[in-house]
């Protein structure tokens, strides 16, 4: 944890089948609660992430909501006057990651009616909430992640990820990187518009596995810095206006909807 505290959008994904261990909150209101630095790109969602490992709790937040995330989320969660009172948490149950892949969610934004709860390795769960919302047309962990499911049979036996999860689930282009006009007359254009930059950055670096952690790093480096210094929204409600103006207007709309809470760290 650095000295300038992290602001990320916890997102909540209602779970709107369980699993079996989980049946005893059927008629209640359950939420996997993501992390995110990118709220405005929840449009692009095509899956949800946990660590298979991963230790979650089951929190009981006001309004009588349940949210899976680390226990630590729910802990720095309590001193931000997220929880009931202020300072303490109650948890109610407990999940291991690996019970949650295959969960379907709705997760909002998303143009899809449902998505599925899928394992990433590379999870920290001393960040954030321990789960991660997939953007893979603007996070390249999230494309390189999703393609290895989609394309690797052996891949998705090891990690028990159902073809079905997967096979129906493309990313889609909901921001542009404009190309670069040359400032000299009748000039090809020195750069072409991108239209989903994690795909363009993962072909153009040869990245084909989650395991392609350094590549992927840089990855997403210039993908952050494009995508909000840049990037223009061809897909949502913002559709031309630029990600660095709409970007808290997404935010605060999946705040004021109450499909999110701000979250610090
Ligand atoms: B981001 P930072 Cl479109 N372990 O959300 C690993 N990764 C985690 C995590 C955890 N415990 N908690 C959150 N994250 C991911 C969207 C997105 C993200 C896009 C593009 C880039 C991007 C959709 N996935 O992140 O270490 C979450 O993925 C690249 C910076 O705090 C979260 O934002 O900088 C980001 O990493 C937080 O990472």
């Amino acid at each position: 944890e650095g000295a300038v505290p992290q602001e990320y959008t916890a997102v909540k994904l209602r779970v709107i089948e369980l699993p079996e261990e989980l049946k005893e909150y059927e008629d209640k209101d359950l939420f996997l609660i993501a992390a995110t630095l990118r709220p405005e790109t929840m449009y692009g969602q095509t899956n949800c992430f946990v660590l298979p490992d991963g230790n979650y709790g089951i929190f009981k937040m006001p309004g009588d909501q349940y949210f899976i995330m680390a226990e630590r989320a729910a802990k720095n969660m309590a001193y931000q006057d997220l929880t009931e009172e202020f300072g303490k948490y109650e948890q109610v149950g407990k999940v291991k990651g690996s019970v949650l892949i295959g969960t379907p969610l709705k997760a909002p934004l998303s143009k899809f009616e449902k998505i599925y709860t899928l394992p990433l390795l590379t999870i920290s769960m001393n960040k954030g909430t321990g789960v991660v919302t997939s953007v893979p047309s603007d996070s390249p962990t999230d494309y390189a992640t999703l393609m290895e499911y989609k394309n690797k049979a052996d891949v998705r036996k090891k990690l028990k990820v159902e073809e079905e999860w997967v096979k129906d689930y493309e990313p889609f282009p909901i921001i542009t990187i404009p190309g670069e006009e040359s400032k000299e007359e009748g000039k090809e254009a020195l750069s072409e518009p991108i239209d989903m930059i994690a795909v363009d950055l993962c072909k153009k670096m040869k990245i084909k596995s989650q395991k392609d952690v350094k590549k992927l790093e840089e990855a997403k480096d210039i993908a952050y810095k494009k995508g909000f210094n840049q990037g223009v929204f061809s897909y949502g409600d913002f559709i031309g206006e630029k990600v660095s103006v709409a970007k808290d207007k997404v935010k605060d709309m999946l705040v004021e909807t109450g499909d999110a809470l701000i979250y610090f760290e």
